[in-house]
């Protein structure tokens, strides 16, 4: 039998992608599986994305919300972009005919912590949520579905929306089953509890998402891969970075701060995180845990070759050669690597208790540790916060990377004031560009942006960094955090004048 439903009653509901899609009516908010390029429906969002560019070509509106995991794939965001059928977005996305129209006008976007999207819905801050579409492995009986290679939101989706469709993927490894683990121990305040957890491998759920079936009105089948991100070596920007990065934990153990092991490690995406994951393999440090949102190449590789022991996370996004790589050795990953739901992956509560190192990605840094991690120029999105705010403010140890500069050396990821704030200067305690390393932790304003200038800024704004910053400590009303407001924002304004700041 080439279908995964096994419950005889649900067979009855498989149906083509164009009648699911058709059970989604104009107005709906809908919560699509997927988190960073996996496990997002593949079908439903093209065949719905037809049926609304053929309701504008009669001039009918249709428009959606979209709730997803974080961000998905051109069948997902693309195709309901393309077609303007997206009226809100929401927590976060990395597409570009998405960021095109968000950046338009065209589209709203909720940019939001990636924990609290779950509990924003059941407080109902969201509004209702309609209908869900989510990518599972197979449906067992009794409700029961084996998760696909991300888990994201779609417990809540099942839980809070009135129709459910699933999209059973043939193409995700059956062997999946078993390397989840959803935790349904979640309350509304004031009925909270302590979550359990205490060690990243620990399991305090169970490996399915249940749904009730009388809710699942739509079964569509289908065999098209994940995304797959390209992985490029790391460049040697990234490498830089990286051994910043690994020279500071290595002087962290020495001072006793850290142990052998380090502390559960979260790490952005992109190339950057994965050069630090490169280095940590050649590192002095034994025995590392991953707890963490995304598990990429280079945490694989850490698995693979024995330095992490386990990993936490609550999706895949590997390579194609990597995630042919993980599917051949499934079983033995299975007994290292947890997907759980993300508001359990992100949660304040666990990151706290475990004390997790995070490291994250951003667009510039300002001279006193204030973090952008999301626009451009202080107006355009770029993708958005993510987890990098879950992770950074309850972390042990907070660091935020990026090359000094960007667009061919005319930006400089270190100005005098960001132009957007995601991490305020509370929240960040290491800024790391290949420059050097600036740690913030126990510094006062003046002398934070000392070493920011110093340590991280590249040598040819170096000096203009300098001069403000000096020109600030004289001429600012307030001595604490000395800013000259006329200038402050004058690097981009220049930029946006210019082409260079
Ligand atoms: O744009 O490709 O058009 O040139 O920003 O920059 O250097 O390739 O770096 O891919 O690591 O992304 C912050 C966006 C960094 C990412 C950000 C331009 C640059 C390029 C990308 P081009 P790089 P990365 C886990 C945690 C928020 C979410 C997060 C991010 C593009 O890390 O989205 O941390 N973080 N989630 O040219 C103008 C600057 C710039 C700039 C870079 N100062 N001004 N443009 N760029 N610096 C994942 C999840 O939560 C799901």
């Amino acid at each position: 039998d080439a279908t995964r439903v096994q419950d005889p009653a649900l067979r009855g509901r498989i149906m083509s992608a164009e009648e699911a899609a058709g059970l989604i009516p104009t107005g709906a908010n809908v919560g699509m599986s997927g988190f960073t390029g996996a496990g997002y429906p593949k079908e439903v969002p093209v065949a719905l994305a037809r049926r609304i560019m053929a309701a504008h070509e009669r001039g009918d509106p249709f428009r959606i919300g979209v709730w997803t995991g974080a961000s998905t794939a051109p069948e997902l965001d693309g195709a309901l972009a393309k077609v303007d059928g997206i009226e809100m977005r929401l927590p976060y996305q990395s597409d570009p005919t998405c960021r095109e129209r968000i950046n338009a006008g065209q589209m709203d976007y909720i940019d939001i912590h990636l924990s609290h999207v779950a509990q924003f819905v059941w407080f109902g801050f969201l509004g209702h949520l309609d209908v869900a579409v989510v990518e599972v492995a197979a449906v067992l009986d009794g409700g029961r579905l084996v998760p696909s290679s991300s888990v994201g939101n779609n417990k809540t989706w099942l839980d809070q929306a009135d129709k459910v469709i699933l999209e059973v993927n043939r193409r995700q490894s059956l062997a999946l089953e078993g390397m989840h683990d959803i935790y349904y121990g979640t309350r509304l305040p004031p009925h909270r509890q302590p979550i359990p957890l205490v060690h990243p491998s620990d399991r305090i759920g169970t490996p399915y998402l249940m749904c009730d079936p009388a809710k699942i009105v739509a079964i569509v089948e289908t065999d098209q891969p994940d995304r797959n991100t390209r992985f490029t070596p790391p460049d040697e920007t990234s490498r830089m970075i990286a051994g910043h990065v690994i020279e500071f934990l290595g002087h962290e153990v020495k001072k006793g701060r850290l142990p052998n092991t380090l502390l559960p490690l979260q790490s952005g995406v992109g190339n950057v995180a994965n050069a630090v994951f490169a280095g940590l393999k050649d590192s002095p440090f034994e025995n590392l845990t991953a707890y963490t949102e995304v598990l990429q190449d280079g945490m694989l590789d850490l698995v693979d070759s024995g330095k992490l022991t386990f990993a936490s996370a609550t999706a895949l996004s590997l390579s194609h050669e990597a995630a042919a790589r993980f599917e051949k050795n499934i079983e033995e990953f299975r007994q290292k690597i947890v997907l759980r739901p993300q508001e359990i992956s992100n949660h304040p509560e666990i990151i706290r208790r475990l004390g997790i190192i995070a490291m994250n990605g951003m667009i510039e840094a300002d001279i006193y540790g204030n973090v952008n991690s999301t626009h451009v120029m202080g107006s355009s999105i770029m993708n958005g916060i993510g987890g990098s705010g879950d992770f950074a403010r309850n972390a042990f140890l907070s660091f935020f990377m990026t090359p000094s500069v960007a667009k061919g050396g005319t930006i400089s990821c270190i100005v005098p004031m960001v132009s957007h704030v995601d991490h305020t200067e509370h929240d960040v305690q290491v800024v790391v560009t290949e420059q050097g390393l600036a740690d913030l932790r126990g510094l006062a304003p003046r002398q934070r942006a000392r070493v920011v200038i110093e340590n991280c800024a590249h040598p040819h704004f170096r000096p203009a960094l300098q001069d403000y910053f000096e020109r600030a400590v004289r001429g600012a009303p307030g001595r604490h955090t000395p800013h000259l407001l006329d200038e402050a924002l004058s690097w981009h304004a220049r930029y946006l004048r210019h082409g260079t700041m």
